[in-house]
């Protein structure tokens, strides 16, 4: 810690013994208040809620400080092993209803603000949502921090304080339009900046290498440019347990001597343009979710993440410790959000030579006992891979140390397989070539003691794909982790009515432990509660139509089947095989054919990765299936299509409570894990879905009954692809027949010819990846069940409660609990009370 930020006299310990703020009614209403007249000095005429909402989230961010204090002094003074979180997303979604959930604060706080005519869900409303992350996996790091509190974990997070998070998604006709998220522009509350421990981070230059005696690396790398990393906290307030865990996210600022050469020779302008060029690294998230950026910032700024996260640990480590680092691998570990900060790898080896003058044997055994990686992808577009080129530009030193880490690595291999030299190129973390490229997946491998997949099938498919040959070298470092999603934002918090009957029925414990859940299957049978489940849907399904109307203009009917697919808009995510079965309904009713019809709401609701064209056009298709379906007379609100714009975390917080049915449609073998299967799960919606990724699971837990299951299997999947044949599968089906003859007349394009030309290529393509139309008649018959299942409100209710009361296994509660025992080996520690 920098010397001048430290006080000359030990404060008298008055300044810090303070009592605890109350949790009543009455001390919240008159922080409340105090906050908004002399804080923020606003009186009676503003007439903007925000600042009633800055006021509140103060109030409560008091509450959540004092807790957060005695959760460090209690993780400091037990000396335990703490776990790093490290990624290059989190998707925290907003605070404040959280905040007021787990401080167990709702009653009291309802009260307190009642008195002044407020309610606590319209100030809510007044918090941007933290979008730094993409989709899955970004929220998945946010469900896993919540989790970690809950179970008093002492978890830290680390990653990127974005200026701006994921764009904002407005729809211009029918087509995604990106407009900047600036969601710091009005403040943040939950935030405190920590210049303290401010790191400093160097890029490129030079590295001057010497080999030492031992043949271990000595090396300087020298004439660096620095850029300045300043943590931001956020604190994680735990389930009414005491414990607030911490987010520390990093902010690039230019160092003071950056500019100075430039300003000195007269380039003010220059020396400018350099400082921007610094805080560049942080300004925006990477909106791509499943494919690499590819881009030079993006390197910056991962390594910026590892850069700062590990010199923070170490500098503590040495404040405590001192110098002697033996026993930093029992009591640090890291664990790798995909290979997105893989390079922390090669940092922590980088730090411990070059800084901590360690050998690399002892470096060596230090990093792959530390290092965790979890991988989320098997799509081939989705491994990232660096150029060796800009490697050497942007981070010489730690090219140095990768390739001696290669070097050491691939001569274990050639041990093992002596002669086998196609191994030896397949396993390096160098893929040679026109242009040699590092290979972020292997390299995190490599230096990792554990490699985990996210569901079950995931993780067998990269033990017998993806990374079969390191399975094979390295059986014991291979697990899973099944994902989970936090039950307290995504059931307790976001389905209150729910919740409420949930409770009413069983207690409250599930919101700590939901296998509890299980005991609703009693009740599935009682006439009684199926209606008072059916009516909490019910609102549900009203309010969720009350905000489509005012997004989309577009009347859903609270009786008909809310059938709803959101998530990111991808080919693999088969959105355009929702898009084919509501044509096909469609044409059904054109055609006069209601047997057994069921009224039904579709909506869907993704963003598309800007540069990805099919995504886009995507979009574009399901606006325009809209309008002609929502406008048809004869359609007569039989059928309704909705795009759901800019979906995010606190959309999703009214969309899964008001789901009937959960579209979980991916091409299976494609999808790792998927979570907002889960979430729709909780709150008692049933899944229409392929034996893909976490849907097999889930379908275990519910039972076959219970779940629409439809498609080929991952195996199938591959079999089918050497003598797949679209035009054939065209011909042998009517109903296929019909709707692409009505895609292909323009029907839905009317003033735009063509436009859907590209889609239909795709889908009637002999190498479409994404092998849509083999599913098509299984997916028609599965959704017909479906809509006969719906019409017999009482078996759909049993199905429903069901589905929710067979959800336990998909809370991160559990996730952790298997991260920190079977990976981390970190034990929970209990916050000291406030009192
Ligand atoms: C998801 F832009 N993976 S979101 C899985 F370069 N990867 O698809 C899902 F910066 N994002 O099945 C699973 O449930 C979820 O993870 C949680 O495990 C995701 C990758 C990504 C790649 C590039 C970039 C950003 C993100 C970018």
């Amino acid at each position: 810690m920098d010397s001048k930020h430290l006080l000359k006299s030990e404060p008298t310990p008055k300044l810090t013994d303070i009592p605890p703020l109350g949790m009543d009614a009455d001390s919240l209403h008159f922080d409340f208040r105090r906050y908004y007249n002399h804080t923020l000095g606003r009186d009676r005429y503003c007439r903007t809620p925000h600042y009633l909402y800055d006021s509140l989230a103060l109030t409560l961010r008091d509450r959540l400080m004092e807790r957060w204090k005695n959760t460090r002094f209690a993780h400091d003074e037990s000396n335990c092993k703490r776990a790093h979180y490290l990624s290059l997303e989190f998707l925290m979604g907003r605070a404040l209803g959280n905040a007021v959930l787990n401080l167990g604060l709702e009653e009291e706080l309802t009260r307190a603000l009642s008195d002044l005519g407020l309610e606590m869900e319209e100030l809510a409303e007044c918090e941007h949502d933290a979008g730094l992350g993409n989709g899955g996996l970004g929220r998945l790091a946010a469900c896993f921090l919540d989790s970690c509190a809950t179970l008093q974990l002492p978890v830290i997070g680390y990653g990127l304080r974005y200026r701006y998070g994921m764009f904002r998604q407005v729809l211009k006709n029918g087509e995604q339009v990106e407009e900047p998220d600036h969601w710091l522009r009005q403040g943040n509350p939950w935030e405190i900046e920590r210049p303290e421990y401010t790191q400093r981070v160097k890029f490129g230059g030079r590295s001057e290498v010497k080999r030492g005696r031992d043949g271990s690396l000595g090396a300087r790398w020298v004439d660096t440019h620095d850029v300045v990393a300043v943590p931001f906290d956020t604190p994680i307030p735990g389930f009414k347990n005491g414990t607030v865990n911490t987010l520390r996210l990093w902010s690039a600022m230019a160092t003071e001597e950056f500019d100075l050469g430039e300003f000195n020779a007269g380039l003010y302008p220059e020396a400018v343009g350099a400082k921007n060029e610094a805080e560049k690294i942080t300004m925006v998230l990477y909106p791509n979710d499943a494919s690499e950026s590819g881009k030079e910032l993006r390197l910056r700024q991962q390594y910026f993440l590892a850069s700062a996260s590990l010199q923070d640990i170490l500098q503590r480590w040495v404040n405590v410790e001192g110098i002697n680092l033996e026993g930093f691998a029992d009591k640090n570990c890291f664990q790798l959000n995909d290979t997105h900060p893989t390079i922390a790898v090669a940092e922590l080896m980088r730090l411990l030579l070059d800084d901590q003058a360690l050998t690399w044997d002892e470096a060596w055994e230090i990093t792959t006992r530390t290092m965790a990686y979890t991988n989320h992808t098997l799509l081939p577009e989705a491994l990232e891979k660096w150029p060796v080129r800009l490697f050497r530009q942007l981070l010489p030193r730690l090219l140095d140390i990768i390739y001696e880490i290669n070097a050491r690595f691939l001569g274990e291999v050639a041990r093992k397989w002596p002669g086998d030299v196609d191994r030896l190129r397949r396993m390096s973390i160098i893929e040679e070539g026109p242009e040699p490229m590092v290979r972020m997946a292997y390299l995190a491998i490599i230096g990792s003691f554990s490699v985990n997949g996210v569901a079950e099938l995931h993780s067998r498919l990269l033990r017998e794909g993806l990374f079969k040959d390191f399975y094979e070298l390295w059986p014991e470092k291979f697990n899973n982790k099944t994902n989970g999603v936090t039950p307290r934002r995504w059931l307790a918090y976001c389905n209150p009515q729910l919740r409420d009957l949930i409770s009413e029925t069983i207690g409250t414990g599930w919101i700590s432990e939901l296998s509890q859940l299980s005991r609703l299957s009693m009740h599935a049978e009682d006439p009684k509660f199926r209606r008072r489940w059916l009516e909490v849907k019910e609102q549900n399904k009203k309010h969720l139509a009350r905000v489509v109307k005012s997004q989309c203009d577009i009347e859903f009917d609270p009786a008909a089947l809310f059938d709803i697919q959101v998530k990111r808009i991808h080919e693999y995510k088969r959105q355009l095989l929702n898009v084919l079965h509501v044509i096909h309904l469609y044409d059904r009713l054109k055609r006069g054919d209601l047997a057994d019809w069921t009224d039904r709401c579709v909506l869907i609701g993704g963003k598309a990765a800007p540069g990805y064209f099919m995504a886009k056009r995507i979009i574009k298709l399901i606006n325009n299936v809209a309008r002609v379906v929502n406008e048809d007379p004869e359609v007569d609100g039989r059928l309704k299509l909705a795009f759901f714009p800019n979906f995010r975390v606190s959309a999703m917080e009214f969309i899964c409570p008001a789901a009937d049915l959960s579209e979980q449609i991916s091409t299976a073998g494609k999808e790792a894990s998927g979570t907002g299967n889960m979430k729709f799960m909780m709150n008692g919606a049933i899944t229409i879905g392929t034996l893909d990724g976490a849907n097999i699971e889930i379908r275990e837990e519910v039972g076959d009954e219970n779940f629409f299951l439809f498609g080929l299997s991952a195996e199938e999947v591959e079999q089918t692809r050497s003598n797949y044949d679209p035009e054939a599968i065209i011909a042998g089906d009517e109903d296929l027949g019909r709707v692409m003859q009505l895609l292909k007349s323009g029907h839905f394009n009317q003033f735009a010819p063509g436009i859907f030309d590209p889609i239909l290529r795709t889908l009637t393509s002999r190498n479409d990846p994404w092998l849509t139309l083999a599913d098509f008649r299984s997916y028609i018959e599965a959704q017909k069940q479906a809509a006969a299942v719906f019409q017999d409100r009482d078996a759909w209710a049993k199905m429903s409660i069901l589905n929710t009361a067979c959800s336990g296994k998909f809370s991160t509660d559990r996730t952790m609990q298997q991260y920190s025992r079977e990976i981390w080996g970190i034990d929970p520690v209990p916050a000291f009370p406030v009192e």
